[in-house]
């Protein structure tokens, strides 16, 4: 018999944090001698994914690339407002034209890896594609752990009956050794009828029916909870759930540098970004601002007030002030373009990363050895900052609250960040998990055997 070429279509969802993972699992398998097709969905929300789809289709020829062409929304049918949920229900609703898109692949396709986000429509069973399917899951494998049992937790809920998973309104109960605080959670996921929430119950369900489900983490990282989620101690029947990372970074994701950092010591510069599509109210900038100044700590920032970059015409000093500019011309650099997050988290001149915790920033910063002082703003970012803390990799100042509640003082700010850059214990377990993370297996086997 002839011997099967794997051929794997790789579709993608929204937002960087999920297309990030996405071209790097699609190099990962391209670099295994597997033949890619992957499918972004136009129109993007943002410049950054169309920028970054352009650079990853160009670097790398050989994958086939499609573009599932989205049917038009109207916003006014649903009441949320998030232009990125809102995409992902566009992806949902346009998911027949899927099997089409795919049906004449060559050579035919192997297997099927679908984001986490529009999960539950792109199975094989509803697709017509009858495909092994594997679920590209972008978090850490402790939101995994509560994903997984969120159907039953909404169910209760909605019902308003009792279940083994709510002990109090205080505490999510996943297992005697997983008691997850509610505050760690925003706190619609716990109202009931909600779109998102059935989604999201939803995508946790086909969980349940997939092949195996990737995650970007590794052992060294996460060895509980990925014992427990294989251990069949979290639900039973969970699919395998296969660590490939720290999903390495592509060469097309390097930017020009930045001499700025080049001038600076080694170890004296704290990062502080909070990701992609996380915006900051003006006064949480004017005093994170002066936090930095307080620590006395050189700084390169990351600054962004809109959540969608489209959106966002103005120059740095229009949101942090052109006398601020002017303050911290020796002390600083303020950006508010896209940077080379890898690249200035591995630059050895940085020495602590003020993160929101998004799950990419997580296990870059654990990949580059990188102290984190975490400051979770929403969605799974705070489950992510336990990890952080229970790993010993950084500081998480619980009291500091999420986007929309009160506004953190400079002077804790700029404690905290000193305390970060001084506190050898940080770095002394950033370096272990670093060297656990560069011996990482990553599992792509099962989707190319
Ligand atoms: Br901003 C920014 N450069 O300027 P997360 C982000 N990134 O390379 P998010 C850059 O985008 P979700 C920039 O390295 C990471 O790979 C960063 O993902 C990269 O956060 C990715 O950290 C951002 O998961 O996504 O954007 O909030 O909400 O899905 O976690």
């Amino acid at each position: 018999t002839k011997p099967v070429i794997p051929h794997v279509a790789i579709l993608t969802s929204s937002g960087m944090g999920h297309l990030q993972p996405s071209f790097r699992l699609a190099a990962l398998l391209v670099n295994n001698n597997c033949r890619v097709t992957f499918v972004t969905t136009h129109p993007t929300v943002s410049l950054a994914e169309s920028n970054s789809i352009s650079s990853f289709l160009s670097a790398f020829p050989q994958i086939i690339s499609k573009t599932l062409n989205l049917l038009p929304m109207d916003p006014t049918t649903t009441k949320m407002t998030d232009p990125f949920f809102l995409q992902w229900d566009a992806i949902r609703h346009s998911s027949h034209l899927l099997s089409p898109l795919l049906a004449s692949s060559s050579p035919p396709l192997t297997a099927l890896v679908t984001d986490v986000m529009i999960a539950s429509t792109f199975v094989p069973a509803t697709t017509d594609l009858t495909l092994p399917n594997y679920i590209l899951f972008t978090s850490s494998a402790k939101m995994l752990s509560f994903l997984v049992c969120y159907p039953t937790i909404l169910a209760a809920i909605e019902s308003n009956k009792k279940s083994d998973h709510i002990l109090s309104d205080a505490t999510i109960h996943i297992n005697d050794s997983l008691i997850i605080p509610t505050s760690c959670f925003p706190p619609p996921l716990f109202y009931p009828k909600q779109l998102f929430n059935t989604q999201f119950a939803a995508n946790a369900k086909q969980m349940m029916r997939c092949d195996g489900i990737l995650i970007n983490s590794f052992e060294g990282l996460e060895t509980e909870s990925l014992e427990q989620l294989n251990g069949g101690n979290i639900i039973n029947g969970l699919p395998p759930v296969i660590p490939i990372g720290p999903l390495s970074p592509c060469d097309f994701e390097q930017g020009p540098g930045l001499s700025w950092l080049d001038n600076q010591l080694d170890n004296s510069v704290v990062y502080v970004s909070f990701g992609s599509r996380t915006s900051m109210s003006r006064e949480q900038i004017l005093e994170l601002g002066n936090g930095l100044l307080k620590s006395g700590t050189k700084f390169l920032w990351v600054v962004k007030d809109k959540k969608v970059d489209k959106d966002d015409n103005g120059g740095v000093e229009e949101v942090v002030g052109y006398e601020f500019i002017e303050k911290v011309k020796d002390k600083g650099l303020v950006v508010k373009t896209w940077v080379d997050q890898i690249g200035i988290l591995s630059h050895r001149a940085v020495g602590g990363f003020v993160t929101h915790c998004g799950w990419n920033s997580v296990v870059e910063a654990a990949l580059c050895g990188v102290p984190m002082l975490a400051w979770p703003q929403g969605s799974d970012q705070r489950i992510n900052a336990t990890v952080v803390e229970s790993r010993g990799l950084g500081l998480w100042v619980k009291s500091w609250g999420w986007s929309w509640e009160e506004v953190v003082k400079a002077e804790e700010i700029g404690n905290k960040i000193r305390e970060l850059m001084i506190d050898e214990r940080f770095k002394i377990r950033t370096v272990h998990v670093k060297e656990e993370a560069m011996k990482a297996d990553k599992n792509v086997g099962d989707l190319i055997n």
